[in-house]
This record gives structure tokens, C-alpha cells and sequence, in this order.
């Protein structure tokens, strides 16, 4: 069960930051207003949120996954794969600190992004990306398994509009990840059932499971059918501001 959040709405600078996607740039107010009701779906699930202020310095700021890794034994704080990204951790290990005892730290020339670390119970999927580099994985893999987890690695560097791991990956808990065809065949998910999410509906594998609840983009009929077919309670929401900037329903949110 998750109790807590750490979310941190777009700044003024929100479409200065990161992108890929070549879908225009956001609407300020109408990603304010879909972060607004993606607090609101969290406190449905039952977490209680801090909310950090915006910072305009970090136009990516809205995406605080990607700063810490968050189990229930300790908090990991990242170093970003971008350098853009670096200084948006200080923040949220100050709002961690409350919350946290034991932390660990990944430094140079390690990087780590949060987007990239699938947790599954006990064991972790780390993705090596353009943005976690192999000395992060290997870094934050001793501090899991200082901890008591078992982790290992998914190279996503050869997959084709993959930003991060969990851009393609979520895992829902008994057993079940939805995943982007491109992980289908992998002998890392062998043991788990995977809700595939054909190419067309992409962007929807960033999905984000808590407390018995399914958190998934408007707009990808198919893989909501699946998941309502699998008896998962869903919860759409409409993600096309964040979407512009390669973020996701995942990335809004520490959860822990
Ligand atoms: C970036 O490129 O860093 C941001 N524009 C998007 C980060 C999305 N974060 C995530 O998938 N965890």
C-alpha cells in the first residue's frame, strides 16, 4: 500500500524543457488544470500529498520521478542523465528528508533518472537508457542490495521512442506488468503475466498502478478494455499537455 506523494506542478517555463515528441508545445493552463486532477486522482487512491512549489529554473520539474527512487526502506536520490535536470533533486530530498531516514545518493559520472527503475515487490528492473547510464544501474543496484532487494538490468537503449524504462513498462502487483510489444519475449518478464500494449497506443504503458487502482491516459481504448477485462479498477486521465513533453502518468509522481 502507498500512503504518500510527492508532486510538484509545471512552472511558467514548462514547455522550455525536454522534448522529443514533436507535438507542439503545452498549454500552461490546461496542463495545470490535468495536474490538478491528477492530484485529485491520488488522493482518491488514498495518498496524502506534498506538494512542492513550481520552479521556474526547472523547466522539467513537473516530472519528480525521476529524481529519487523510493522504497519502503530507504530513498535513493538520483543524479539525472540531463544536465538541465540536475539541480531538481535538491528539493525533493528536502521534502524526502520528513519522511526518510536512510538515504543513498548516485554520483558522477553515474546518472540515474527514476523513470527508469521499475519496482516490482522485492525486486527491481532498472533500465539502462540514454538517460540511466550503466555506472548509475550498477551504483543504485548496491544500494538496493544493501537494503535487501534484488534488481536487474533492461538495456532500452535499442528500442525505438522509448525515453525511459517505464515509459513502456508498469507493474500493476499480482504478477502483472503492462508493457509495450517491445518487451514482449524478454526472459526478465517470463514469470510475470503482460498486458501488451500494441504500438499504436504507446504512450498509454506509462501507466501507474496504486492501491488497487489503475491510473491510465485518456484515449487507448484497447488496453483500457484489456485491463477493465482483467478486473482492474481504472481511472483515465487526460495527459496531452505532459505528452507534448515526453512525460507521463507515471513521471508526475513520487509515490511511496
Ligand atoms: C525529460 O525529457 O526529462 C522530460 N521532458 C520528461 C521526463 C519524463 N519522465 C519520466 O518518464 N519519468
Amino acid at each position: 500500500m502507498f500512503k504518500r506523494s510527492i508532486v510538484r506542478p509545471p512552472c511558467v517555463n514548462f514547455a522550455g524543457g525536454l522534448t522529443t515528441a514533436d507535438l507542439g508545445p503545452p498549454d500552461l493552463e490546461k496542463a495545470l488544470e490535468q495536474h490538478e486532477r491528477y492530484c485529485e486522482a491520488l488522493e482518491r487512491c488514498g495518498l496524502e500529498l506534498t506538494r512542492l512549489d513550481p520552479d521556474p529554473d526547472y523547466p522539467d520539474s513537473t516530472f519528480v520521478e525521476d529524481a529519487a527512487v523510493l522504497t519502503a526502506r530507504c530513498a535513493v536520490i538520483t543524479r539525472p542523465g540531463a544536465s538541465s535536470r540536475r539541480g531538481e533533486t535538491a528539493a525533493v530530498r528536502k521534502a524526502l528528508e520528513q519522511f526518510y531516514e536512510s538515504f543513498y545518493e548516485i554520483t558522477a559520472p553515474g546518472t540515474v533518472d527514476g523513470g527508469d527503475v521499475c519496482e516490482a515487490g522485492e525486486h527491481f528492473f532498472i533500465g539502462v537508457s540514454e538517460r540511466t547510464n550503466e555506472e548509475g544501474a550498477r551504483q543504485l543496484a548496491g544500494f538496493l542490495s544493501t537494503e535487501g532487494y534484488t534488481s536487474s538490468f533492461i538495456d532500452v537503449r535499442g528500442i525505438d521512442g522509448l525515453l525511459h524504462l517505464k515509459s513502456g513498462l508498469a507493474f500493476l502487483g499480482d504478477g502483472w506488468f503492462v508493457a509495450a510489444e517491445a518487451f514482449v519475449g524478454f526472459r526478465e518478464f517470463f514469470d510475470y503475466h503482460l498486458a501488451c500494449v500494441e504500438p499504436a497506443e504507446s504512450y498509454a504503458a506509462n501507466c501507474v498502478g496504486i492501491n488497487a487502482r489503475v491510473l491510465l491516459a485518456q484515449g487507448y481504448p484497447k488496453i483500457e478494455a484489456r485491463l477493465r477485462a482483467l478486473g482492474m479498477n481504472v481511472v483515465t486521465l487526460d495527459m496531452s499537455e505532459f505528452r507534448r513533453m515526453n512525460g507521463g502518468l507515471s513521471c508526475l509522481s513520487l509515490r511511496f
